[in-house]
């Protein structure tokens, strides 16, 4: 970088150098103003700024031939040369500006989205296989004509056994291995306290269904400790058997399709009599799976719901909805449905 005005006055007459300086500090405006307007991006234009206003630059050079100058003459050349770099500070700042903008547009235009990519799908997760099962056993019942109920699953003993026809010390309370939780309460080990729950709460006639989690103390390959049962009952003037079993037979037509493998048997329930069980064959497991428990509904149980059992007779059925679902996706092992293994659940 050169000085190169410094040099061009010497010797001057009294007043010459002022004049000189005021001159010099003047003519570098223009070519400044096309210097800086020719500069094509920020480094450049930083080159430029050191070469006019840098320690080294032009009007530092004319700053310091200033002590050749009388105590008059100083202020007037120092006030020139300051009206002059304000100047061109300004250009510069104008000129980075510009300069600052080309550059973020640029990086802008470089950084489009192309919406004509291809997007990523994020993962779609899907109903659990026992749920989509419950969902439609739900459906086709209520085509049926029947209507949901629910009740807690944190159950009163009352409900869960007593109203049941299974009182203290009833042998049947062995059956269904309970999880007790405080004093006069069980985890549910079955829906059909649900029953006594609709029939105080609903006048007759009345067709319920009622699904949800029940517990026992019980694990293998068709016994899981927490699984889930859908209650349903039917109470009317003149109910038999019969509608019973149309009933069942219909529903599993409806799920399993017309040619279904299934068979009644004879059972024993406190809450029913008489009472009969299902099993469905059950192809993954290569034999019949029972599926539900069923029966007329017992002349006591009526009577603790607040129901006449002389005017009112009703069936009730409890289905085991996890091995339903494992008919109906030819899942072999019940546990298969808690474990959570993503590769098993995105099968459904
Ligand atoms: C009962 O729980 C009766 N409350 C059913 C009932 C309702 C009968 C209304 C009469 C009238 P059971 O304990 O058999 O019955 O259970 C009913 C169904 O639940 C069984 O047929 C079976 O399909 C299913 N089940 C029973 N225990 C388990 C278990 N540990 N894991 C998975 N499913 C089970």
């Amino acid at each position: 970088m050169s000085d190169g005005p410094e040099t061009a006055t010497t010797e001057a007459a009294p007043g010459g150098e002022l004049k000189a300086l005021i001159a010099e500090a003047r003519a570098l405006l223009a070519p400044a103003k096309e210097a800086f307007s020719g500069a094509n991006d920020l480094k450049q234009l930083e080159d430029l700024r050191l070469e006019y206003i840098g320690k080294k630059g032009k009007l530092s050079g004319l700053n310091r031939r200033m002590g050749k100058l009388s105590a008059d003459e100083k202020p007037i050349a120092g006030k020139v040369i300051n009206e002059h770099k304000a100047q061109i500070l300004d250009l510069l700042k104008s000129r980075k500006e510009q300069l600052e903008m080309k550059a973020l547009s640029q990086q802008l235009s470089g950084e489009r989205i192309d919406v004509t990519l291809p997007g990523v799908r994020p993962a779609r997760g899907s109903l659990h296989p026992v749920e989509q099962v419950t969902q439609e056993i739900l459906g086709i019942f209520r085509d049926l004509g029947f209507h949901v109920e629910e009740g807690p699953e944190i159950e009163n003993e009352w409900f869960n056994f007593d109203a049941l026809n299974m009182p203290d010390n009833h042998p049947a309370r062995d059956m269904q291995d309970t999880l007790y939780t405080e004093r006069g309460h069980v985890l549910r080990t079955h829906t059909s306290p649900v029953q006594i729950r609709s029939m105080k709460k609903l006048d007759p006639p009345m067709a319920v269904v009622a699904a949800g989690k029940v517990y026992r103390h019980d694990s293998d390959a068709t016994h899981s400790p927490m699984f889930h049962q859908m209650e349903g009952f039917l109470i009317d003037e003149d109910v038999s058997f019969g509608h019973l079993k149309g009933v069942l037979h219909e529903f599993l037509r409806a799920l399993y399709g017309a040619d279904v493998k299934l068979r009644f048997r004879p059972s024993f329930f406190p809450f029913t009599e008489p009472s009969a069980e299902v099993d469905v064959w059950w192809e993954a497991g290569n034999k019949w799976l029972e599926v539900l428990g069923s029966g007329m509904i017992h002349p006591n149980v009526l009577e603790n719901g607040g129901i006449d059992p002389e005017n009112f007779s009703g069936f009730a059925f409890g289905l085991g909805i996890d091995r339903l679902a494992c008919i109906k996706f030819q899942i072999p092992d019940i546990r298969l449905l808690y474990e959570n293994d993503v590769r098993f659940l995105r099968q459904f």
